[in-house]
């Protein structure tokens, strides 16, 4: 029986996971969950998930389950760490708030931020901290402003991003981002935000290479700053692999070209690394994975592995010079901005990440032996491809490999597979009909052989519910 916090500290008037009907009840009236459909969630009843170790979650029904999805995507270390919650009790104890603001900083603001300067690629010296990973993008946003602002060029304020692109949550970062169904329920993007599209070459490839299809995308980005006009053009932002967007792979052409554009228009170049930063895709950020070379890296979950809310954004050399020297006083910030107790804890679990060697561990075995046994799928006639590096990957279904030919409506052979899932005690995420995967960094193989066979089992079951 798990223990029951609630009950621990005496909130008998409170609704308790013990009580499962109840519990969903209290819910279902009073909880507005992230991303949910509140009828369905309602109707359903919400899972209560009560402990965690490794890479396994249970339920309030003592049900064992594969986290396949390291939480969403930040678990990096795996749970049930006891270091990380020493090092937060004591530093509760020590010193459980005080802010950066107004000239003072904490032991473990400044220590963080120079731990960051070190790990990050050359060049990337100076960190502004945050709470989410939607924050940073914010923060990003406006410092790029302030930036062209202070070089006297006040209307260069456009940023591209691309479709299917996830920045987060806010106006401003789902702005950034390229989910249109988002866009449409609040009237954005807001003005100052251009898209072009992703390089997913399963989609678009049509006949060309890899390669090729890697700079006809990269030149959409060329396209677009000549329509906006190249003194319009402020930054250009990238996940390294777009990953709630279906995990896109760019093909190796890809990045190099669009550095080359960047450069050509002294556009700044913004990675965001909330999804493949600290090891996931087999070195600590995807910008390694990939050789790019950023004005500006976004940082969050795996900067904890999600244990505390902290996010950063590293400041590239170009920016920070600016805002620095010439820029005074930079109205922004957040009460938390380098909590203490979230900076203490990601402190601790960088540690982790180092003295395990988790990122070798990604990069060297882990990593491979998980994308060599997801492609093994590809001989499901459901499976037109298996796309990842490291400990990120995606399989995407399709109706029919020739062509291919995708699903119609889009959406629901996903849906189907990931719910089969779910029910086999294996979290996966659906993202189109594509099924994404980004297990903790601990995942172990035979964790991961339990992942890929239920898998295969759940698509030719989702074969058999489409009739196919
Ligand atoms: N950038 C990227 C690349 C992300 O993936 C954010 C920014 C925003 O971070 P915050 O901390 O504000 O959520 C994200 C977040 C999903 C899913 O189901 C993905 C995210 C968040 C929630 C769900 O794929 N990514």
């Amino acid at each position: 029986m798990h223990r029951n916090i609630l009950n621990e500290i005496n909130m008998n008037k409170l609704p308790n996971a013990d009580d499962d009907a109840a519990f969903q009840a209290a819910d279902a009236a009073h909880h507005l969950h992230p991303f949910t459909d509140y009828k369905g969630l309602a109707a359903e009843g919400s899972r209560v998930i009560v402990r965690a170790e490794g890479s396994t979650i249970w339920d309030s029904k003592g049900t064992a389950i594969l986290d396949g999805m390291a939480g969403l995507w930040c678990v990096n270390v795996g749970y049930g760490r006891p270091e990380l919650a020493d090092v937060a009790a004591r530093q509760m104890r020590e010193l459980p708030y005080y802010n950066t603001f107004f000239k003072t900083t904490t032991e473990p603001a400044t220590a963080l931020a120079a731990r960051l300067a070190e790990l990050t690629p050359d060049g990337l010296e100076h960190v502004f901290f945050a709470n989410s990973g939607s924050e940073a993008n914010d923060t990003i946003v406006r410092m790029v402003r302030r930036y062209w602002q202070l070089h006297g060029q006040p209307d260069r304020n456009v940023i591209i991003s691309r479709e299917y692109a996830y920045h987060g949550s806010t106006m401003v970062a789902a702005s950034l981002g390229g989910m249109t169904a988002m866009h449409k329920q609040t009237g954005m993007p807001l003005p100052g935000f251009e898209h072009i599209r992703p390089p997913y070459y399963l989609r678009d490839g049509g006949n060309m290479t890899p390669d090729e299809f890697g700079i006809a995308a990269a030149q959409a980005l060329e396209e677009r700053i000549q329509t906006v006009g190249p003194e319009r053009v402020a930054a250009f932002i990238a996940e390294p692999i777009q990953g709630a967007g279906g995990v896109i792979v760019p093909p190796d052409s890809y990045f190099p070209e669009i550095q080359r554009i960047c450069r050509r228009h002294g556009i700044l170049l913004i990675v965001d690394e909330v999804i493949c930063g600290f090891g996931r895709t087999g070195n600590w950020f995807g910008a390694e994975t990939f050789g790019i070379q950023a004005d500006f890296m976004t940082l969050a979950k795996g900067l904890s592995s999600g244990y505390m809310p902290i996010s950063a954004v590293m400041v590239g050399d170009r920016v920070a010079r600016t805002l620095i020297d010439e820029g005074g006083e930079f109205y922004h910030g957040f009460t938390y901005s380098g909590h203490p107790v979230a900076c203490a804890v990601a402190l601790e679990n960088l540690r982790i990440i180092e003295d395990e060697r988790l990122v070798e561990r990604v990069r060297d075995d882990i990593g491979p032996y998980f994308q060599t046994r997801l492609r093994e799928l590809m001989d499901h006639p459901l499976v037109g491809e298996v796309r990842g590096i490291g400990l990120i990957a995606g399989i995407e279904l399709v109706r029919d490999k020739d062509g291919p030919v995708f699903f119609q409506p889009e959406g629901h052979a996903g849906t189907i597979c990931r719910d089969h899932c779910v029910r086999s005690n294996v979290i996966l995420r659906a993202v189109r009909d594509g099924m994404v995967t980004a297990p903790p960094l601990v995942i172990t193989h035979a964790e991961v052989d339990h992942l890929v066979e239920t898998v295969r089992r759940c698509i030719d079951r989702t074969q058999a519910d489409l009739g196919l």
